[in-house]
């Protein structure tokens, strides 16, 4: 009985320590979009700002990965202050490659008040994005939101969007135009299953809003976030992207304290992932949300599995690799840390209390031993600032310990070099930021180890 009371506290221990959802601990983020592109998933987000007591939301954020669980900030990427006709709400984003092209679609409030979709054009993945037609694509009807873009394999690009109705359209090939009439999903039962609760003429189904377009072994799938409001997910498939849509029920029921969801579905490396958000961070809700990721598993049949809110994905898909650069701001998890930008260093972060940390996953050190540790780090405190560099834990091996050099702001950095212990192999590395100030100890840009 004794043994297996240890077993579990040990198994309880090690999931909590183990969490990687939600993958973004250093700023609230929502509606996730992720985008696989060579090699690597570009996750784009909504970013609710911190404290916020309603949807306010500025701007556009993206991570990236390229092994599921080490996430890099690279910050905020578009803004709605980037479109002339902008007024406000930066929500629900999807972001799609062509022809060496990077188009965000996003739904925004104009000065006038009105709901539209627009579309942002950029060379890159990162951005700039710029603006081209000056106008919304689409701007009809105050259910103008949440747009899913989908490029078949014809190479026919549709645009799906919409509360509390879902409406499609084709886009011609300069993903700009729209290419004939707006069309409407029929709201039936059929298509969305029968809402439950109060009866509601404008939403008779489970359709709410957020819909997300995905294509499997020949079959569509039109993911999206259901009603009754607490949402959960719920999806319908069509071996016709033009329906009919057949209901098929929840994907994720309503869990993790936010009353909205938004699903966000890509194929990488072999699996299949469902991004989504709650409300899980300290200080968290409705209005500050944050993005997770489950895998995503199928029936035989093609049904999928329903899932829960879980801690996420554990287990890397690939090694880091300690002898280049490495951003600061690449996190597999976090407590206590924000990130920030300037012109100066591009991304960086900013440890808020003592013993803030950050941790990397699968670190690859090798057979070879490092003997050195370099980062670019700096702080406006006078006082002893330090940072710790430790192996597997955040009380495991301590490999070093940096003295932070007062440079005065974080548009002054120094590039410090220390010994360290000697590592080898593979291993999840902490750092932790001490010192006594009550906010912003100390600012960290990147960091290598050297042999
Ligand atoms: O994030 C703002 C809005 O909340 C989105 O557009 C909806 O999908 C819901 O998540």
């Amino acid at each position: 009985m004794k043994n297996t009371l240890i077993f579990l506290l040990s198994i309880i221990n090690y999931s909590v320590l183990s969490s990687q959802n939600p993958i973004v601990q250093t700023n609230y983020t929502a509606d996730p979009a992720p985008m696989v592109h060579n090699g690597k998933v570009y996750l784009y987000t909504s970013h609710d700002e911190d404290e916020s007591t309603w949807f306010t939301m500025d701007d556009w954020r993206l991570y990236t990965t390229e092994d599921m669980v080490n996430w890099t900030d690279h910050g905020a990427i578009l803004s709605y202050k980037d479109f002339d006709w902008a007024k406000k709400n930066a929500w629900a984003p999807q972001c799609v490659a062509r022809d060496g092209k990077f188009y965000m679609y996003v739904p925004i409030t104009d000065r006038q008040g009105k709901n539209g979709i627009g579309v942002a054009v950029g060379n890159s993945p990162y951005g700039p994005f710029i603006d081209p037609l000056g106008k919304p694509l689409i701007s009809n009807t105050s259910a103008d939101i949440d747009p899913t873009i989908f490029i078949d394999d014809d190479g026919q690009a549709y645009m799906f969007w919409g509360n509390p109705v879902c409406y499609y359209v084709k886009l011609t090939e300069d993903m700009m135009t729209l290419d004939g009439d707006i069309k409407q999903i029929p709201n039936t039962i059929e298509a969305f299953g029968k809402r439950e609760g109060k009866v509601n003429e404008q939403r008779p189904t489970t359709y709410e809003e957020g819909p997300w377009m995905y294509k499997r072994n020949n079959l569509y799938y039109l993911f999206f976030a259901a009603g009754p409001i607490p949402e959960h997910i719920g999806y319908s498939t069509s071996t016709n992207i033009n329906g009919p849509w057949t209901y098929k029920g929840i994907v994720m029921p309503t869990q993790g304290g936010a009353f909205t969801n938004h699903p966000g579905v890509i194929d990488f490396k072999g699996k299949s992932y469902f991004f989504y958000h709650n409300g899980a961070l300290p200080g968290g809700g409705g209005f500050t949300r944050s993005v997770c990721v489950e895998e995503l598993k199928f029936n035989p049949d093609g049904s999928i599995v329903q899932m829960n809110m879980t801690e996420g994905i554990k287990q890397s898909l690939g090694t880091l690799n300690p002898y280049v650069k490495n951003e600061a701001e690449t996190i597999a998890w976090s407590e206590g840390v924000k990130s920030m930008e300037n012109r100066m260093v591009g991304n960086f972060i900013t440890a808020d209390y003592n013993d803030a940390y950050t941790k990397v996953k699968a670190v690859d050190f090798q057979k070879e031993s490092a003997s050195k540790f370099t980062a670019r780090i700096g702080t406006t405190h006078n006082s002893d600032v330090s940072m710790e560099i430790r192996l597997d834990s955040k009380e495991g091996e301590l490999l070093g310990t940096i003295k932070v050099p007062m440079t005065g702001g974080n548009d002054r950095w120094e590039l410090r070099t220390i010994d360290i212990k000697n590592v080898s192999g593979v291993h999840d590395l902490y750092f932790i930021f001490k010192g006594k100030a009550a906010s912003q100890i100390l600012f960290f840009d990147y960091w290598m180890f050297s042999k």
